[in-house]
């Protein structure tokens, strides 16, 4: 997987990739980030990049130019026929979740835009732009962050980025449902033990702990989710039984 990322703030993005399980994966070769600083493709001789809004109103508009030929320096190194989606950070975006990241897992090349001020001009969007993502209902300063929000996101579900090749498949909204609480040395900390069953050694009775767990927390902290969960009829045997008590 190959992210491009135009930004007037590149240093975000390559500072904020190459730490951690991201940053080895990069080392591994297993994906790059290639930030790409719009100012560089500034038409202007003060390397300006924004200017006031038609019609008035507060704030600077990012301009159609730089962002258009930025696009285009990245299309143009791009072999494969097929152009790459472009994705644009904005609060009016369709909101992120795990099922748009393992669909976005399958491409080969993405192209993130970020914002920053007031916003880009609508022109230069109409042309260039495929999806438009938000991360939540609240509002930042700019795209970067959420960029990397869906890079890091998408990073950990290619083959070989997570050490365990079972982790990603087992974690909370694979299935809609949270996960189990982890415990780990020493068996007693502050006063506060590991729950007994996880010293057992009893693998299935530990496998039904956890799943239990799993119901439990969804259960209280998302309901929601729990209505596209895939339950087992022992799943819903033990959440009807949650509710008698
Ligand atoms: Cl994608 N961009 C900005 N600027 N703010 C946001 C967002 C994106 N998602 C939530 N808030």
């Amino acid at each position: 997987m190959r992210f491009h990322v135009l930004t007037l703030f590149p240093d975000m993005i390559r500072n904020g990739f190459q730490t951690s399980i991201t940053g080895r994966a990069v080392e591994k070769g297993l994906l790059s980030v290639n930030a790409v600083n719009i100012r560089d493709f500034s038409v202007n001789k003060h390397n300006r990049v924004d200017d006031y809004p038609y019609g008035g109103g507060a704030g600077m508009v990012m301009q159609a130019e730089p962002v258009c030929r930025a696009y285009e320096s990245v299309v143009s190194g791009i072999s494969s026929e097929k152009k790459p989606r472009v994705l644009y950070m904005t609060p009016q975006g369709k909101v992120f979740n795990q099922r748009m990241a393992e669909e976005l897992s399958g491409e080969e090349e993405l192209i993130f835009l970020c914002g920053h001020y007031e916003g880009i001009d609508e022109r230069v969007l109409e042309e260039i732009v495929t999806d438009e993502v938000s991360i939540g209902d609240y509002v930042l300063t700019g795209g970067e962050l959420p960029a990397l929000v869906i890079m890091d996101a998408i990073s950990r579900l290619l083959d070989g980025v997570l050490h365990n090749g079972e982790s990603a498949e087992f974690d909370s909204f694979h299935d809609n449902l949270l996960e189990y609480p982890q415990y780990s040395r020493p068996e007693e900390w502050r006063g506060k033990k590991v729950p007994a069953i996880l010293l057992s050694g009893h693998h299935a009775n530990v496998e039904k702990w956890r799943r239990e767990q799993s119901l439990i927390r969804t259960k209280e902290r998302r309901p929601d989710l729990l209505e596209h969960a895939s339950l087992t009829k022992e799943d819903k045997k033990f959440l009807a039984k949650l509710e008698e008590v």
